[in-house]
């Protein structure tokens, strides 16, 4: 028998597509675009489209395995349950439910994904991670100048008059705003690209303007130097809804165009451009999440706030500064999912420094670490001192679909149910405002379970079963109860499948902010709250000439690791055998300085790593800049991330993946 059903992808992405899924004698035989999705219409990419092979894969874990002296053995799930409850129990008494460590990402978008935290803050509260390796910084940076992070509905780019795409690798990762830009531009925007690498959206661009990593604050500096002095700024915005602008004037007065050309590397004539565009609006800015994976990446996105506000493009339609879209996520209600009130006792670790916080870690030690929605010795910085940490734990538990890097080390390791497998609902807190609805469409391999089962038969056994004693149907309900008043429900969203979500769409039109203030603040009472600078300034990055000459003779290159292609960070190299291999990327200029011909087999190093792979030669990629894409096995070549810092970004909420130097050498053969 052979049914298409309506259902949507899991990943975690910009997009949260719609899918229209075949599904032929119990199997998943097809994934394809849902045509009637308001915005993804009918159009998805290679990674959702594999979640089928991915579900139907061989390499699938379908029992639960126990290490016993370095093997792994299958194990029934009454074995595997009892004793990780029983070791829980013991954490627990013994020392304090904080020397359990919760260690996850967000890798399924899944609104019942939450129920981890339910789980953990029954427990009693256990060391959770908080910061996000993935856009942390910025999320801060837009909180301490708007209040919160809130983006433009997808459709308002078509009022905007030029659009700025900074920093985001669209056509790569964020696959409808390249539709939305390409009809913007047969509408008649011009379109401005700033990037390190000359990607496939810069071809599409009027403008591209090529910059040295880690500096597009400077940038935002010259430009908004050029509006001010040119008397451009928008004054009525500035005077009636802003406060710190002298403090933003006393920053621009301070900073010369010769060191902002010569720092930035980007030269004038491109940043009188920028001016140009700024002030002749409505102007919408994209920013990427890649550029503020610096030390100063909190820094370089309230430069780029400032400037949008400056320009006048804050609260208008065609403008804004689109960074995350929070307002998605906070549509439902979390805290009657996840009972924060709970937990008892709570310690944090920062998911960048969850290695160190798990190495140092007294009164209690980390006992035992549980793994869900997440790969962190592939996706976490300085994979050495990760592995390190992960293996000095008496426990590791790991819940996953393949015997990833992670899984590998673990004692447990737990199969769970793919999207086909399991109802939930779906949004993304990134780009646009519907949210999915997706119903178990096959029934899982072998002994595969549920994230939510496992959770329920834990609590059983832990003495709080009756937190869990609901249906996904109840808890689905649960996280939409603050919906009810707008008319979404459960039902109406099984019925018509995608709903549109009552957020703004032109966030900030009210000009009322969610700041101290409640207006744009250019100085931030939240940041001097949290004991740091609130004036804007300026900030280089950790790993650069400026910062560390010593270093960057050691290490000239600047090591980028955008996200693949053809794969959700980790997640689908398993499935496919061309992407199981090391490319290096580098540019032109390096090629020539050292000799490097495409093809060539290179190790990338530096004082925390190496790394050998292939050459590629990047086209028109900024002078000095290597790439190597993230989310590679260990078995496989390895992940980048053993040469990345370990570090937290200035406003102590992100990562500082990108701000990595290394050096690089022609070799013979693989190490
Ligand atoms: N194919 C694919 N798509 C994905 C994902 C995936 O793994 N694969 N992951 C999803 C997730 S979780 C996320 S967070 C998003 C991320 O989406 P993006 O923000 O688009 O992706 P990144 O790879 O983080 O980097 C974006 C761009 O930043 C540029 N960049 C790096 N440093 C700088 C800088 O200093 N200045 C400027 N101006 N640009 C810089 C890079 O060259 C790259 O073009 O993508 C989502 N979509
Ligand atoms: N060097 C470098 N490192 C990076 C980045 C970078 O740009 N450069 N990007 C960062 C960013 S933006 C992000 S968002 C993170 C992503 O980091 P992660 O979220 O850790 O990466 P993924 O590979 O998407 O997923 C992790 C694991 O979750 C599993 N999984 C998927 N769905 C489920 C589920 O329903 N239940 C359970 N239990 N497991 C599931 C997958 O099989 C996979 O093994 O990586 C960060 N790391
Ligand atoms: S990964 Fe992103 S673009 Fe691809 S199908 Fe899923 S939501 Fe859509
Ligand atoms: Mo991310």
């Amino acid at each position: 028998m052979k049914k298409v059903v309506k259902s949507s992808c899991p990943l975690n992405c910009w997009d949260c597509c719609g899918f229209e899924v075949t599904v032929e004698n119990g199997k998943v035989t097809k994934v394809d675009g849902d045509k009637d999705h308001p915005i993804t219409q009918g159009k998805i990419c290679g990674r959702g489209r594999m979640l089928g092979d991915k579900t139907n894969s061989k390499e699938r874990l379908t029992v639960p395995l126990k290490k016993v002296k370095g093997q792994f053995e299958e194990i029934s799930w009454e074995q595997a349950l009892n004793e990780i409850a029983e070791k829980m129990s013991e954490v627990k008494e013994n020392y304090s439910p904080t020397a359990v460590l919760h260690s996850h990402d967000y890798a399924n978008t899944g609104m019942l994904k939450k129920l981890d935290k339910r789980f953990f803050n029954c427990y009693g509260g256990v060391t959770e991670l908080v910061g996000s390796l993935c856009w942390g910084s910025g999320i801060e940076a837009q909180t301490w100048d708007f209040g919160s992070s809130f983006s433009h509905a997808p459709d308002d780019i078509f009022h905007s008059k030029n659009v700025v795409i900074w920093g985001r690798n669209v056509t790569r990762t964020n696959m409808h705003l390249f539709h939305y830009l390409q009809e913007a531009k047969k509408r008649g925007s011009t379109i401005t690209v700033i990037d390190p690498i000359y990607n496939a959206t810069a071809k599409i661009a009027d403008h591209y303007i090529s910059i040295k990593p880690g500096m597009d604050g400077l940038v935002a500096i010259g430009i908004m130097k050029y509006l001010v002095e040119e008397n451009k700024h928008d004054q009525q915005f500035i005077i009636n809804h802003t406060v710190g602008f002298h403090d933003l004037v006393t920053l621009l007065n301070s900073i010369s165009m010769e060191d902002i050309v010569t720092s930035a590397e980007v030269s004038d004539a491109d940043i009188k451009y920028l001016a140009s565009i700024y002030s002749d609006g409505p102007t919408s800015t994209y920013l990427g999440l890649g550029m503020q994976r610096y030390a100063n990446g909190g820094n370089t996105i309230r430069l780029i706030d400032a400037l949008v506000a400056v320009s006048g493009n804050v609260g208008i339609s065609g403008g804004g500064a689109n960074f995350g879209n929070l307002q998605v996520g906070n549509s439902f209600n979390r805290s009657a999912l996840t009972l924060p009130q709970k937990k008892a006792s709570t310690r944090q670790f920062t998911m960048m420094k969850q290695a160190e916080g798990i190495l140092n870690a007294e009164n209690p030690g980390i006992k035992m670490i549980f793994v869900t929605c997440g790969n962190p010795l592939a996706q976490v910085p300085n994979s050495t001192k990760v592995k390190q940490a992960f293996e000095s734990v008496e426990t590791l538990v790991v819940v996953d679909h393949f015997l990833t890097d992670t899984a590998e080390l673990a004692d447990y390791v737990l199969p769970t149910t793919t999207v086909f497998e399991e109802e939930d609902i779906y949004c993304a807190s990134m780009y646009h405002h519907y949210v999915n609805y997706g119903e178990q469409l096959v029934v899982p391999p072998g002994e595969a379970k549920s994230d939510l089962w496992i959770w329920a038969q834990l609590a059983k056994r832990l003495g709080f079963g009756e937190e869990f004693n609901f249906s996904r149907a109840e808890f689905l309900e649960m996280g939409l109860s603050h919906l009810h008043e707008h008319g979404i429900t459960l039902e109406r969203l099984k019925d018509e499948k995608r709903l549109s979500l009552p957020v703004s769409h032109v966030p900030w039109d009210k000009r009322e902010f969610l700041t101290p203030s409640g207006k744009f603040e250019f100085t931030s009472l939240t940041a001097e709250d949290k004991g740091y600078e609130g004036k804007p300034h300026y900030l280089p990055p950790r790993e650069s000439s400026k910062s560390n000459p010593l270093l960057a003779k050691k290490y000239p290159y600047q090591l980028l690791t955008i996200h693949p292609l053809r794969s959700n960070h980790s997640q689908h190299y398993i499935l496919i055998e061309a992407l199981q291999k090391i490319k290096i990327e580098i540019s032109e200029d390096i090629a020539s300085e050292k000799e490097i011909s495409e093809g060539d087999t290179v190790t990338i190093f530096n004082d925390r790593g190496k790394l050998s792979g292939t050459v590629k030669i990047m086209k028109k990629a900024h002078p000095k800049t290597i790439n190597v894409d993230e989310g590679q096995w260990h078995k496989f070549g390895g992940s980048v991330n053993l040469l990345t810092p370990d570090e937290d970004s200035d406003n102590g909420q992100g990562s500082i993946l990108y701000d990595c130097l290394v050096n690089i050498e022609k070799t013979n053969e693989m190490f």
